[in-house]
């Protein structure tokens, strides 16, 4: 049974656990002491007098209760599209008018379905997370993974509105990935978790795309950018293992064998797989030769296609163990898989399953930016109206200046982190298209770990903060709003926790042998110097210059110790790079 959780935009539904009177709406279980009642007195006149005036006395009380204003109004937002007017000027100032023009045509009417139709959908996604059986009636195994009908529902939606599609057929060339970003942002919030399928999906296709679509791939890629509900598939990305999801070059134990059609056998136990229910993955495994051994550490690792069902719905030789029991995205399935024999083809070079995975990666730590922001704008956006709404003091919150400041700071922290993911998804869009230069390339390579981990924290901090602004009702379950928290909390674990991708921008320094920095400060010195054409931004200017000079002195001063001294600030190292470049 649920426990019955009512969000702001849904006050008017009922689940199980309400209609069965577990549950009192919160009026009627307002407890009203009735004082003054004294039954131990034998004078029972006097007392039945007393008694008569108290409840006469609490029922003109419950009856000013229903013309009182008792309870707070609840926060709303409106069209998350029209609303957000720091995304409506990024599009303005960087977007082709004609791409403008289309672009926002439809990014409105998107707003209004996100609004009306998709978000209500949500929240059932919320109500009814996935159940997992593992038997029939009649003892037989089935491993079926129900999920409910609005959880199907999005993967339409996700279709017809082309999330995954947009960014493939490139419409409008080099802006085609950042306006598929954009509507990402719009429905990560509303999409009851369905945004981490999406992210997987969108990371299979990029991986898909770029090995070259042949073969069964042309197949799976023409499915994973569709646009048809009924062909689109989304993916799953088996990485994680019983020995843990970040050194995935010593935990991978899956096995792989040769079959007489080319194909593969594997033979292992996924640990973390989410979104159980796509309908295909990509996972690592190690080849075994003629003798059965494999080779160790990242050179043995190998990437494998593979479809999770066969056409009749029938699992290809794997068990589901059990479902996860998380603290958040508990819309979403996320299973622990044994492979059995499951067929799947090799579709990387032998021995660079990593490298050829590591274009997936980059994909989903973007869309984990997406959602990061997302959530943040989210909950500032609700606590903006709340401050419109909620009277304390004798005014509303707007008008106490130690609250807005708090919001201020929230919302500087979510433009910051807008932009810096604008950005990024600009790079891409250049880089997908061939227009990008050799040093946006290598930008591109940093900001995404840069991005990832400071946004996911970001994230957290964000909203937790939101959640005082709506004093104790911003802990309650049935307002929504510990969903987002909860949420967002994955959001620096999954995809490379912090100190990983802070270890993954020392990666892409050392591979480019320092490029990507001096790509980095030139970038930063150009924007500074643009900048500083504007009188009001001096001060800004020149705090930014004073960051840049501390990190320049600080790579300086690493010398011989480098390696070491680089791991253990690999992490405010990063932090700096975030902070300066989005200042
Ligand atoms: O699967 C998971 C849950 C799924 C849920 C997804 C939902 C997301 C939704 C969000 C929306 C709201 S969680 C899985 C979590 N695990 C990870 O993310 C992996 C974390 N670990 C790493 O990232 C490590 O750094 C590894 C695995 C990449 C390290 O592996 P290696 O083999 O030790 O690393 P190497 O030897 O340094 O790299 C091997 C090759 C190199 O290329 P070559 O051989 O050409 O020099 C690297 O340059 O891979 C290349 N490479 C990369 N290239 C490694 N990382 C990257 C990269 N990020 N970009 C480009």
């Amino acid at each position: 049974m649920f426990a019955c959780r009512l969000p702001w935009w849904r006050s008017s539904v009922t689940c199980k656990s309400w209609q069965s009177g577990h549950f009192l709406p919160w009026a009627s279980c307002q407890m009203l002491p009735i004082k003054g009642i004294d039954t131990t007195v034998g004078q029972e006149q006097q007392a039945g007098m007393k008694e008569k005036q108290v409840l006469e006395d609490s029922e003109m009380h419950l009856a000013r209760r229903d013309t009182e204003a008792l309870f707070q109004e609840q926060p709303e937002t409106g069209n998350q599209y029209l609303e957000d007017t720091l995304l409506r000027s990024y599009l303005k100032t960087h977007l082709p008018p004609k791409v403008l023009e289309e672009v926002h045509q439809d990014l409105e009417r998107f707003g209004n379905r996100l609004l009306t139709k998709i978000q209500p959908l949500s929240w059932e996604c919320e109500l009814n997370p996935p159940v997992f059986q593992q038997f029939d009636a009649w003892g037989r195994r089935v491993d079926h993974i129900h999920t409910c009908s609005a959880w199907r529902r999005m993967k339409e939606i996700s279709a017809e509105e082309g999330l995954i599609a947009e960014a493939y057929e490139k419409r409008y060339s080099n802006w085609s990935r950042l306006y598929q970003a954009v509507k990402l942002y719009l429905f990560s919030s509303s999409s009851g978790g369905f945004s981490c399928p999406l992210a997987m999906t969108d990371g299979a296709a990029k991986v898909i795309e770029s090995l070259g679509i042949s073969g069964s791939l042309k197949n799976a890629f023409d499915r994973l950018t569709s646009r048809d509900p009924e062909k689109f598939w989304t993916s799953g990305q088996w990485m994680t293992e019983r020995r843990g999801g970040s050194d995935v070059a010593n935990g991978t134990e899956t096995v792989a064998r040769k079959q007489p059609d080319g194909t593969y056998r594997l033979y292992g136990f996924k640990w973390f797989t989410s979104a159980a229910d796509s309908d295909m993955a990509l996972t690592l495994a190690r080849i075994a030769d003629a003798e059965g051994q494999c080779t160790e550490g990242s050179r043995g690792l190998s990437l494998f296609f593979l479809r999770v069902r066969d056409e009749e719905g029938k699992l290809n030789n794997i068990q589901v163990q059990r479902l996860k029991d998380k603290l958040g995205t508990r819309q979403m399935a996320t299973a622990e898989l044994w492979l059995q024999g499951a067929r799947a083809e090799l579709i990387s070079a032998e021995g660079r399953g990593v490298a050829a995975i590591s274009n997936m990666l980059n994909i989903t730590r973007i869309h984990n930016v997406i959602g990061a922001v997302a959530s943040m704008r989210r909950m500032i956006s609700l606590s903006r109206d709340y401050a419109c709404k909620r009277v304390a003091f004798g005014k509303l919150l707007k008008d106490h200046p130690l609250h807005v400041q708090t919001i201020a700071r929230m919302e500087v922290q979510v433009r910051g982190a807008f932009l810096l993911l604008m950005d990024i998804v600009r790079l891409l869009g250049l880089a997908e298209t061939n227009l990008a230069s050799e040093q946006e390339q290598l930008l591109l390579r940093l900001l995404i770990p840069v991005a990832k981990l400071y946004t996911g924290k970001q994230a957290s901090a964000v909203a937790v903060e939101a959640m005082e602004s709506f004093g104790g009702q911003g802990y309650m379950e049935d307002t929504g709003l510990p969903v987002i928290l909860r949420d967002a909390l994955v959001l620096s674990i999954w995809e490379g926790t912090t100190n990983i991708l802070s270890l993954d921008v020392l990666r892409s320094l050392a591979k480019s042998q320092g490029q990507v920095m001096a790509v980095f400060l030139s970038t930063v010195q150009k924007k500074l110097e643009l900048a500083s054409g504007t009188e009001e931004l001096s001060p800004a200017v020149q705090r930014a210059r004073e960051a840049v000079g501390s990190l320049q002195q600080f790579m300086a001063a690493t010398g011989s110790e480098r390696a070491l001294t680089m791991e253990l600030a690999a992490r405010d190292f990063s932090y700096s790079l975030a902070r300066i470049y989005t200042g």
